[in-house]
């Protein structure tokens, strides 16, 4: 789900954890391929634009040690060929507006809190 309000990390993470329910879990949204990148990508372009957007990635407990939301794996490396950068102070991972020109959204750390739109995943438990 898409949600082209702004919020900090903390707090998009937070909304999209609100809609677990029953049918299951909600989080900020993991991106495991290429696929799911470029599918992410082409929504959020024709959704927002080329804006920046929240993923579930962050370092907010070990600092160069990148984990999802959502516990599940870190197997797959969309950063920026220059990040992370910064890795003490941006602890935070969004899809990257690269208007500087080079390759469309690969992933940029961040201030975690700066206000960007962001992405939920509900992963749906069958019945
Ligand atoms: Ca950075």
């Amino acid at each position: 789900m898409f949600h082209p309000s702004l919020k900090q990390f903390s707090e998009a993470k937070e909304l999209c954890e609100s809609y677990s329910g029953d049918h299951g879990r909600s989080h900020l949204v993991s991106i495991h391929d290429n696929d799911t990148n470029n599918f992410l990508v082409q929504n959020v372009v024709a959704k927002f634009g080329p804006v920046n957007t929240w993923i579930g990635l962050g370092d907010v407990y070990e600092n160069g040690t990148f984990s999802w939301v959502d516990g599940s794996k870190f197997d797959y490396n969309n950063f920026h060929r220059t990040q992370p950068d910064l890795i003490s102070t941006e602890n935070c991972v969004h899809l990257w507006d690269l208007w500087v020109g080079n390759s469309p959204f690969t992933w940029n750390n961040i201030y975690c809190n700066v206000y960007y739109p962001f992405i939920c995943q509900k992963t749906i438990t069958p019945k």
